[in-house]
């Protein structure tokens, strides 16, 4: 199989950077794109060469198919990379790459289209006898047929849009009499937001933890599953945290969780990195929910207790090479927790905080992996998901992982704009965490309870302290004999703890 010579990604941000790495180290060329906004990033300073794609709206640049082949041609790349998000799970995307000539680094559109109807896709899966969970498979024609089966189902139930995903239309239904107003809302909402109003039910799985299994399909019929990812502490159907592997997870539970995606992946006809997405009870029991069929933001924890590089392997794979391993090869070790680093405020409900950054300290050191897409000076764009970095701990056990983690976050510094670091020194300090507890009504039940105010800065400290020190003596330099010897935190630096703590 001939390897490609030249690869463009199209796509933006940490995981264009992530991609372009897998290319360098293959020996492979990267080509950029970029929106106006984006001329000065990070991706486009990493690539070997870069296109602009059109203005700063992402209907305008990113996702617009014709300009991003454009710039393939242009460039001569022989394979286009999607990432995630964006036009990563297009099946048009993936037709019109091949049409112009370029390998769609991933799935076949067939089996993006299988996956794409969450109705579709429990069809596929009952067929390929993979557990779903317990409702319809087919949209409802009416409020009345709704309340029937709900009953037969039992309360609470879940309502929910086929072309949605992602929490996006959905409705938790507690008693019959609420259904008649929900079905209309739901159907209303589903067609405004999909321009699909198909909607169907599921029994309510109370309190579930949100559970995926990373699979790989070659084009030889090879498809192997690589661990799970508890992807359970979310804020709004936005991940936050997610790890590796699950800390409800048994390895009985593993392998049979591993099969049933398997056997869903090839239910469609999939090749290249996909994601089975399950729900899993407080029992033990799991459910499919949907697939992904893109390679997804918290592949790296995957990567870190493999030993595996799956972005090189999306590109062998789409290269045509088979898989350069079996099942059996596949072991996992250690452990490993990703926080996503937003650039949003914690102290003011989470929004966006765009702007420049004025000034950037990143961890590094044992264990620690740093997935960024940005660098001091950077000016974060209003225009795109906030997500500015992954950071990952990695070591043998869960809680050696959880204490680099706590460690890598004292080191890390964005200056400029807010970011959501302090809420992950809070997580890990929380003991529903640490006890491997947290489904995914953690992040909600966490945000109802007072928080410690963030720890200062070391620079912040600093400056107090030495405006403080000041203030106490009048400007005089240490009094210290200077051949004492140093007896713990300087007079200054203590006071200033002291006043940072207050
Ligand atoms: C559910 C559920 C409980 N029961 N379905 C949310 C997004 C989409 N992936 C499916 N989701 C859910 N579906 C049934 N039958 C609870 C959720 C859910 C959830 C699932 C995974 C991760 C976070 C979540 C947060 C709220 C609700």
């Amino acid at each position: 199989m001939k390897m490609f010579q030249k690869i463009l990604v199209a796509n933006r941000g940490e995981i264009a950077v992530r991609v372009i790495r897998a290319c360098h180290e293959l020996g492979i060329a990267a080509v950029a794109v970029f929106s106006e906004v984006d001329r000065a990033a990070l991706h486009v300073q990493r690539a070997d060469e870069a296109y602009p794609i059109g203005p700063a709206p992402a209907a305008e640049s990113y996702l617009n198919i014709e300009r991003i082949l454009d710039a393939a041609k242009k460039s001569g790349a022989d394979a286009i990379h999607p990432g995630y998000g964006f036009l990563s799970e297009n099946p048009n995307f993936a037709r019109a790459c091949a049409k112009a000539g370029f390998k769609f680094i991933g799935p076949p559109p067939s089996a993006m289209e299988a996956m794409g109807s969450k109705t579709r896709a429990r069809q596929n899966m009952e067929q390929a006898g993979v557990p779903f969970v317990p409702g319809t498979a087919k949209g409802l024609r009416s409020a009345e047929e709704a309340e029937q089966l709900a009953t037969k189902l039992g309360f609470p139930v879940m309502l929910k849009a086929a072309a949605g995903g992602g929490g996006k239309g959905m409705r938790l239904i507690d008693k019959a009499a609420e259904l008649p107003s929900a079905f209309e809302a739901a159907r209303s909402e589903a067609s405004r937001a999909f321009g699909d109003d198909e909607v169907y039910l599921e029994k309510a799985i109370v309190n579930p933890r949100h559970i995926e299994m990373q699979v790989l399909a070659d084009q030889h019929g090879n498809t192997v599953y690589l661990g799970e990812r508890d992807c359970s502490i979310q804020r709004r159907h936005q991940k936050v945290v997610e790890e590796a592997p699950s800390p409800a997870v048994s390895p009985e539970m593993r392998r049979r969780m591993g099969e049933i995606a398997v056997r869903a992946a090839q239910a469609v006809g999939y090749t290249n990195a996909g994601t089975i997405e399950f729900l899993a009870d407080e029992d033990g029991n799991f459910y499919f929910l949907e697939m992904n069929t893109r390679l997804q933001v918290e592949h790296p924890v995957t990567e870190l207790i493999t030993g595996l590089d799956l972005v090189q392997l999306q590109i062998r794979i789409a290269a045509g090479q088979p898989l350069p391993f079996r099942q059996e090869d596949i072991h996992l070790r250690g452990h490993a927790i990703e926080c996503r680093v937003y650039a949003e405020d914690p102290e003011n409900n989470y929004f966006p905080s765009p702007g420049q950054i004025t000034s950037l300290t990143e961890p590094s050191g044992p264990g620690i992996r740093l997935d960024s897409g940005i660098y001091p000076g950077w000016n974060v764009p209003v225009d795109y998901d906030p997500l500015l970095a992954k950071l990952i701990g990695y070591a043998a056990s869960r809680e050696q992982a959880v204490g680099r983690l706590r460690r890598a976050l004292d080191e890390y510094y964005v200056g400029g704009i807010k970011t959501n670091l302090p809420l992950f020194r809070h997580v890990f300090e929380d003991a529903d965490f640490l006890a491997g507890k947290a489904n995914t009504g953690f992040l909600s039940r966490f945000a109802s309870r007072p928080q410690p105010a963030p720890p200062r800065r070391e620079e912040e400290i600093a400056v107090i302290g030495a405006g403080i020190f000041q203030a106490l003596t009048g400007g005089a330099t240490s009094s210290k004999n200077s051949d004492e010897p140093h007896s713990g935190p300087s007079a200054w630096k203590q006071s200033a703890r002291e006043e940072a703590l207050s």
